[in-house]
């Protein structure tokens, strides 16, 4: 059987991370496409000449041509600009969401049958333009933040439990944005809950405010101390986790920017919600109890993701 193509639309700092992430799986072949001449090449050159090293068989092509992503099985969309120390993600629009409409007039052309993710920022209101622009199915049209979110939730709670990351599990729901919603009761250690955990002593609740205060805020932390640009290696692993579940049909429950037809109250609307991603791309978009506090801060979150994607409709009327 032939090997899986992987486009990767942007091949900047994620793009270029996302190119090596997929070898070392052995996803398949890459193609990094960019605007910029020479960089998808020499990237994906570059990544080429490590595969005798690495041990890994796949071929890389680098290109400025969306022609070459003819037949992707999966593409990963970076393409934008990423946010700068004093920006938020949604000063990102006036840039973004036009790079949007052009990867989605590549991807219908070229690409109609893959599976979609979108990275670019921010993030629920450009995998909407995506979807939009592209005309894909909206169950094959994907956006990466909640795998990413609760990478970080995770972290930080292995981290101060000193336990392996491996046992912690953690959900974010809403919008990537500081009014994301970890969510602490389904989150936990080996299926301990979190509330248990407190009051077994493992961590005082305050601890854990912050813990969930930093995750919201995890984004940012890491702008700040780059100056230069946003982070990649954690954004470029969750979209991989991602990409592996599509490829390999193993229908992962992971929280991802879906989109919503009823579920949680909303239509027409990408929002972070537990999925579940195989084959079929998302095949079911997981509906969970929700307490008081735990919907007005989902809600509010919505609210942040309705006034992006009104501003996009304000921009390109088309959408
Ligand atoms: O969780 C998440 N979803 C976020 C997303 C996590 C981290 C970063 N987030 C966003 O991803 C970030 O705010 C940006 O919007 C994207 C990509 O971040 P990256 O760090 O990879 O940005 P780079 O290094 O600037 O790469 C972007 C590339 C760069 O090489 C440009 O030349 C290219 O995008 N680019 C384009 N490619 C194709 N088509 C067009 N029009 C285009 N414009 C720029």
């Amino acid at each position: 059987m032939a090997r899986a193509k992987i486009a990767l639309v942007g091949a900047g700092q994620i793009g270029g991370t996302l190119a090596l992430l997929a070898g070392l799986r052995e996803l398949g072949d890459v193609v990094l496409f960019d605007v910029v001449e020479g960089v998808p090449q020499g990237k994906s050159l570059d990544i080429a000449e490590a595969t005798p090293v690495l041990g890994f068989d796949a071929k890389y092509a680098g290109t400025n041509s969306y022609e070459a992503i003819a037949g992707a099985d999966v593409v990963i969309v970076t393409a934008g600009v990423p946010r700068k120390p004093g920006m938020s993600r949604s000063d990102l629009i006036g840039i973004n969401l036009k790079v949007m409409e052009q990867v989605g007039a590549g991807i219908k052309a070229h690409a109609p049958d893959a599976f979609v993710i979108c990275i670019t920022n921010p993030l629920d209101a450009m995998v909407w333009a995506l979807q939009k622009a592209s005309g894909l199915p909206a169950n094959k049209v994907v956006g990466m933040a909640g795998v990413l979110d609760s990478a970080r939730f995770r972290y930080f709670l292995a981290d101060a439990f000193n336990v392996s990351v491996e046992d912690v599990t953690a959900f974010v729901l809403g919008g990537h944005g500081d009014d994301m919603v970890p969510l602490v009761r389904y989150s936990g250690v080996a299926g301990i809950p979190l509330p248990d955990l407190v009051k077994m002593g493992w961590a005082t609740q305050e601890k854990v405010d912050a813990i969930v205060d930093r995750t919201r805020k995890g984004g940012g932390e890491i702008v700040n101390l780059l100056k230069t640009g946003s982070a990649f290696y954690a954004p470029a692993a969750s979209a991989i986790e991602m990409a592996t579940s599509y490829l390999r049909d193993k229908k992962r429950l992971l929280p991802c920017a879906a989109y919503l037809s009823g579920e949680y109250g909303q239509s027409d609307l990408y929002l972070g919600v537990p999925v579940i991603i195989g084959a079929g791309g998302v095949e079911r978009v997981v509906e969970i109890e929700l307490n008081a506090d735990e919907k007005a801060m989902l809600d509010k979150s919505i609210a942040s993701v309705q006034e992006l994607v009104g501003e996009c409709k304000k921009i390109l009327p088309s959408l």
